[in-house]
């Protein structure tokens, strides 16, 4: 029995040796000490043995068993090293390859012309207010001295989503809403999207952005109204610009003025750009109408206000020279890089 465990432990010390891998090593195991393994069989063959003879014999399989088992382990953690070390190897990245350039994105023109004209009025101390783009009947109407049947309307056709319910026509029923709940003196400014029933083309979209402007105070005059809308005109467009009023009507401001711009192209001498009229139209505004200030709980005779709403859309079409409206919702990235 000596012998054989010499030579079992031989035979062990080569198979391990020339393990080239983790199987190897497990099928050298199945070998020596699976159910049908060699030491097993040893094992086994104890039974024969007399009582007197066990007790030696036993010593010297568990000692093969332990050296075997040692050699096994040993050899199993040397290859679990050499497989990982292999895998690393296999997988590292070839940091020359050239990487995947990224373009950046960067802000829409309508959104750099609606931070230009926000920040503008935040330096006069404006504050920016909101309001929902589904609106009532009654604030984007009514409270604007705009009833029911009244053919004002018609102009500002919109999304009816039930008789009370509209998707808001402009940014004026803010006004209503900041009159109704913000303590006086107000002065605000309010950027969002509107929707109206007009056609697509080079200077109209059935949905575009406003911006409401509204200061209510003791002793607002349009003079007030044309200085902030100077400065605005200035800041905007150019330290050469200048405003021009046209009477115009809207229900729930009077006097009411559609203010003009110096063309930027020709300064105010006339070109194809401004069809000759050497102004380009911008926004509607006006003093807000006595009946809006009661309507809304101000006592007009003891405050007054001017207002004014501007289309961003024609803004950024002016101030960077788009010739239509349509570009800037095409989504065109050739168009969109200029910006
Ligand atoms: C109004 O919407 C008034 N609420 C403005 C106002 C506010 C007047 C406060 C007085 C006091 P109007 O419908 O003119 O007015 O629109 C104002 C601006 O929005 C226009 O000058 C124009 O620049 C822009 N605009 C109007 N309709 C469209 C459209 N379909 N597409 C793009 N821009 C438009």
């Amino acid at each position: 029995m000596k012998e054989r465990l010499v030579q079992i432990e031989s035979d062990a010390e080569r198979a391990i040796a020339q393990s080239a891998n983790l199987r190897d090593i497990e099928e050298a195991r199945l070998r020596f000490w699976g159910k049908k393994g060699e030491l097993t069989a040893v094992l086994r063959g104890m039974a024969a043995l007399t009582p007197e003879e066990r007790p030696a014999a036993g010593q010297l399989v568990n000692e093969a068993r332990a050296r075997i088992e040692a050699r096994l382990s040993e050899a199993e953690a040397r290859l679990t090293r050499l497989a990982l070390e292999q895998k690393i190897a296999a997988e590292t990245l070839d940091i020359t390859l050239p990487g995947k350039r990224r373009s950046p994105g960067h802000k829409h023109p309508i959104t750099l012309a609606t931070e230009a004209i926000c920040e503008t009025f935040l330096g006069m101390g404006y504050q920016i207010a909101e309001g929902p783009e589904i609106e009532i009947d009654h604030f984007n109407f009514e409270l604007l001295n705009i009833p029911k049947d009244h053919p004002a309307r018609d102009t500002q056709d919109t999304f009816y989503i039930d008789d009370d319910v509209v998707l808001r026509t402009h940014t004026s029923p803010v006004q209503v809403r900041t009159m109704l709940t913000r303590p006086l003196p107000i002065k605000i400014i309010c950027p969002g999207r509107v929707y109206r029933v007009d056609t697509a083309d080079a200077t109209h979209s059935p949905v575009f952005h406003q911006i409401e402007g509204l200061v209510v105070d003791r002793g607002i005059t349009m003079g007030d109204l044309v200085g902030a809308l100077s400065t605005f005109a200035k800041n905007i467009f150019g330290e050469d610009t200048k405003i021009r009023l046209r009477p115009h009507h809207f229900q729930f401001t009077e006097p009411s003025a559609e203010v003009d711009v110096t063309c930027w192209e020709c300064g105010g001498k006339g070109c194809r750009l401004c069809k000759n009229e050497g102004f380009i139209e911008l926004l509607g505004a006006g003093v807000v109408n006595p009946k809006v200030l009661k309507m809304c709980g101000i006592d007009p005779e003891v405050y007054s206000g001017f207002a004014f709403g501007l289309g961003i859309e024609r803004v950024a079409t002016c101030k960077y020279n788009i010739n239509s409206m349509r570009l800037l919702y095409e989504n065109d990235i050739r168009f969109l890089r200029q910006f």
